[in-house]
C-alpha cells in the first residue's frame, strides 16, 4: 500500500517541524528504517562543467555574474575532461556525477550537443548521471533522457513567498514549469532547496508544501545549508545551526518517506556527531569531493573514514528508484509503530503549552 501523501498543509509541517527534537528523531527514523536501508548512503560528485559568468541574480549564488566573487569562471568543460572527472569520482566510491552549469536555461545547439556526448560517456562508465543546467524545455528534457540522464537536479530553494526575495530574474512558476517538463521524460527529478538564507521557518514548511504537492514527488531532495560567500548579497549571513538542519532532514523524511533525502551544502561546518544525527534522522545522500561547484567540501578521505566510524556503505549505481506513489485512504505511514505521533492523527492540532497547562492543573 502506498504511504505518500501530497496534501501536507504548511501548518502540519510546522508542526512537525517544531516537535520535540527527541520525538522528531524518533519518528523520521523510524520511517526511515520503514522504507530505506538505514546504513546505506548514496554518494554523488558534483562537477561544475561551466563556471560563473550566470546571468541571474540568485541571492545566494556566487556564480552569478552581478557579484563581485573570487571564483574562476570557465567555459564549458570538453568530453574528456568530464571522462577523467568521472572516472576518478568512481575509484573514489561515488555512484553518481552531477554536472552542473551557470545558465538561467539550455539552449539548443554546439554547447547542449557536448553536455549531451558527456552525460552517454559517463552512463558507459555505469554511473548515474545527473545535471544542473537551468531551466529546460520538454524536447531538451526527452533529449537528455535518449542520452541515459538519470537525474535533473532542478532545486525551488525557498517558499513560493520568499522567492522573490531571493530571485528575481526568475519565478517560482518558471522552476515548476522545468519540473514539469522534466517528468514528462523518464529522467527522476532531484529537487530541494537552502535553509540560512533569512528566512522564516515557514518558508521552510512552505517549500516542503510545494515538494510534497508534486505528484509523484521528487526521487531526490538536497537539502543546502547556505554557503555565505564574500561578494553575494548573502555574504554576512551567520551559518544556520545544525539543529536547524536535523529538524529540516527529519521533517523531509517524514513529509516524504519514499524519497532520497541529500544532505548537501555545509557540510565544512558540520561536526560528524552533527551529520551522524542528519543520517539518523533519514537522510541518506552526499554531495562527496573536496569541492561542491565552487565552495569547499570535506574531503572523500575524511568522509570514508566517517561513514566507516558510521558503519555506513556507499549505495551502488542504479539499486534503488523509488517512485514516489499516492496516498490511498486508510494508508498510514505509521501501520508498524505502536502509537501513532500526536500530529499524524486525524484532526490533531498541537499545542506548544500543553504540558505548561497539565503541571498547573496538578
Ligand atoms: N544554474 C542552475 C540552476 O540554478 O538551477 C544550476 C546550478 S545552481 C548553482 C544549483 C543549486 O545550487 C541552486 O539551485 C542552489 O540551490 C545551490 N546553491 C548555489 N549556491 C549556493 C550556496 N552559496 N549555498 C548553498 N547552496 C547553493
Ligand atoms: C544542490 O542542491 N546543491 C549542489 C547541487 N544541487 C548542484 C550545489 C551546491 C552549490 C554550493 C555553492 C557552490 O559550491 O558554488
Ligand atoms: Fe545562475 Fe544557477 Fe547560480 Fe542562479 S543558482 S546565479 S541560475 S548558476
Amino acid at each position: 500500500m502506498s504511504q505518500v501523501r501530497h496534501n501536507w498543509t504548511k501548518e502540519e509541517i510546522l508542526d512537525v517541524y517544531n516537535t520535540p527534537l527527541m520525538e522528531l528523531l524518533y519518528d523520521a527514523a523510524t520511517i526511515h528504517r520503514k522504507h530505506h536501508d538505514p546504513n546505506t548512503v548514496q554518494v554523488s560528485t558534483l562537477l561544475s562543467i561551466k563556471t560563473g559568468g550566470c546571468p541571474e541574480d540568485c541571492g545566494y549564488c556566487p556564480q552569478a555574474a552581478r557579484y563581485h566573487t573570487d571564483i574562476e569562471g570557465n567555459d564549458l568543460m570538453s568530453v574528456s575532461h568530464v571522462k577523467a572527472q568521472a572516472l576518478r569520482a568512481k575509484s573514489s566510491g561515488s555512484s553518481r556525477v552531477c554536472m552542473g552549469a551557470a545558465w538561467r536555461n539550455v539552449k539548443d545547439g554546439p554547447e547542449f550537443d557536448q553536455v549531451l556526448e558527456m552525460v552517454r560517456t559517463i552512463n558507459k562508465l555505469d554511473m548515474e548521471v545527473c545535471c544542473t543546467l537551468g531551466m529546460l524545455t520538454e524536447n531538451q528534457a526527452h533529449r537528455l533522457a535518449e542520452a541515459g540522464l538519470y537525474a535533473y537536479n532542478h532545486n525551488l530553494d525557498t517558499s513560493e513567498d520568499y522567492y522573490k526575495d531571493v530571485i528575481s530574474t526568475r519565478a517560482f512558476k518558471d522552476r515548476l514549469d522545468t519540473i514539469d517538463n522534466v517528468r514528462k521524460s523518464n529522467v527522476t527529478v532531484c529537487s530541494g532547496g537552502i535553509i540560512g538564507m533569512g528566512e522564516q521557518l515557514e518558508d521552510r514548511a512552505g517549500m516542503l508544501v510545494a515538494l510534497t504537492s508534486l505528484n509523484p514527488q521528487p526521487e531526490s531532495v538536497p537539502i543546502n545549508a547556505l554557503v555565505p560567500v564574500e561578494g553575494t548579497p548573502m555574504e554576512d549571513i551567520a551559518p544556520v545551526s545544525i539543529w536547524d538542519m536535523v529538524r529540516m532532514v527529519a521533517t523531509t523524511r517524514i513529509v516524504m518517506p519514499e524519497t532520497q533525502v541529500r544532505l548537501s551544502a555545509g557540510r565544512t561546518e558540520m561536526s560528524r556527531e552533527g551529520q551522524a544525527m542528519c543520517f539518523f534522522a533519514g537522510a541518506n545522500s552526499i554531495f562527496a569531493g573536496d569541492k561542491l561547484l565552487t565552495t569547499p567540501n570535506p574531503d572523500v578521505s575524511e568522509d570514508m573514514e566517517m561513514f566507516k566510524m558510521l558503519g555506513l556503505n556507499p549505495q551502488k549505481p542504479f539499486t534503488k528508484v523509488s517512485q514516489p506513489k499516492t496516498v490511498e485512504a486508510g494508508d498510514s505511514q505509521f501501520e508498524s509503530m505502536s502509537e501513532k505521533p500526536k500530529w499524524s492523527r486525524p484532526g490533531h492540532k498541537i499545542d506548544r503549552n500543553e504540558n505548561a497547562k497539565a503541571k498547573a492543573k496538578a
